[in-house]
């Protein structure tokens, strides 16, 4: 394995300590930028080989969020490239390390870009609601609110791990007139609403998105009192094996993060389910919001063949 950056970084993803996929996918290149930095290779091969290594492994860190793979495989696939060139270890790590770099700070140009992209969506007087944690959802947010919109903002408290708060937190340090209101208020509160924006940890080739879970519910919501859906989201969250048909996996995470321990053993002949992702089919989304532009959640095709020329597994 390829050093303790490699294996914190996979624990730090895999227990949501790092979280957010747009995070997960820049802290596993950091971790392979670290892994260039921080080793001394005696050969390319042996720099080659622990890359390729401690890049499987952090893709293992969570199945949905497709940026993960997305980000890990954009540095491997330059990697592998610039092994068929032949070349030193130096060579090969300072060529790694650069599309590390590459990568990093396309990622943080692209929340900015969709931030302003985005921001030309929310007018003032607007009612926004937001399901979930997103940087590109906070980035919209903020870049209009610095534009001088004045618009309110219902952040869901999203249930179990409640990354609503952290919306609701930051919005408000940044002087956003936000309200937190329990998930199961979303239709409640709906009938004021004229946005809601939500991010998302993978996109399929149908326009389909995978977001965290209750958003699908609050689409539903705001398809029936006719809100606009939107979607905020880097490219990299457009998952390329979905063009043949694969579906994106969705994780079950611990009992443990719905109950406490305690109420699980008092009540031992209860399943409880905890899926971390639900489906937000196309016909409930209006628009995808990407550093590339604006989709229709039909279009978003179009940008994936463009980007991924041929499907590549995630
Ligand atoms: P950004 C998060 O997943 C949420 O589902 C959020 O909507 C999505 O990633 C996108 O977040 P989790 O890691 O990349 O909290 O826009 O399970 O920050």
């Amino acid at each position: 394995m390829a050093g303790d950056t490699i294996e914190s970084t996979y624990l730090q993803i895999k227990e949501m300590e790092v979280r957010g996929a747009g995070r997960i996918a820049r802290a596993a290149v950091s971790a392979l930028k670290d892994y260039c930095d921080k080793r001394r290779f005696s050969s390319a091969s042996e720099f080659y080989n622990g890359l390729f290594a401690a890049g499987g492994r952090l893709k293992s860190a969570r199945p949905t969020a497709v940026s993960l793979p997305n980000a890990v495989n954009y540095v491997l696939a330059a990697a592998r490239r610039n092994q068929s060139k032949g070349g030193s270890a130096r060579e090969a790590v300072s060529a790694v390390r650069a599309v590390c770099d590459d990568f990093l700070a396309s990622s943080l140009r692209a929340t900015k870009t969709i931030g302003e992209y985005g921001a030309k969506r929310i007018k003032d007087g607007d009612v926004v609601l937001t399901h979930c944690n997103s940087e590109a959802v906070t980035a919209v947010l903020t870049t209009a609110h610095a534009m001088g919109k004045r618009f309110e903002v219902y952040a869901t408290e999203t249930r179990p791990r409640f990354q609503g708060r952290i919306t609701a937190s930051v919005l408000a340090k940044k002087g956003l007139d936000v309200s937190l209101i329990p998930d199961s208020a979303a239709r409640v509160y709906m009938r004021k609403v004229d946005v809601v924006l939500v991010g998302a940890d993978a996109i399929a080739a149908n326009g389909a998105v995978i977001n965290k879970i209750g958003t699908s519910q609050v689409a539903l919501a705001a398809h029936e009192s006719r809100a606009s859906f939107y979607v905020a989201a880097e490219s990299y969250k457009l998952s390329p094996s979905t063009m043949t048909g694969e579906l994106v996996e969705i994780e079950h995470r611990s009992p443990l993060e719905v109950v406490p321990r305690a109420w699980l053993r008092a009540n031992a002949k209860v399943k409880v389910k905890n899926p971390a992702f639900d489906v937000t089919p196309p016909e409930y989304i209006d628009l995808i919001i990407t550093e590339r532009g604006l989709f229709p959640p039909q279009g978003v095709i179009l940008l994936m063949k463009e980007l991924y020329d041929e499907p590549r597994p995630a």
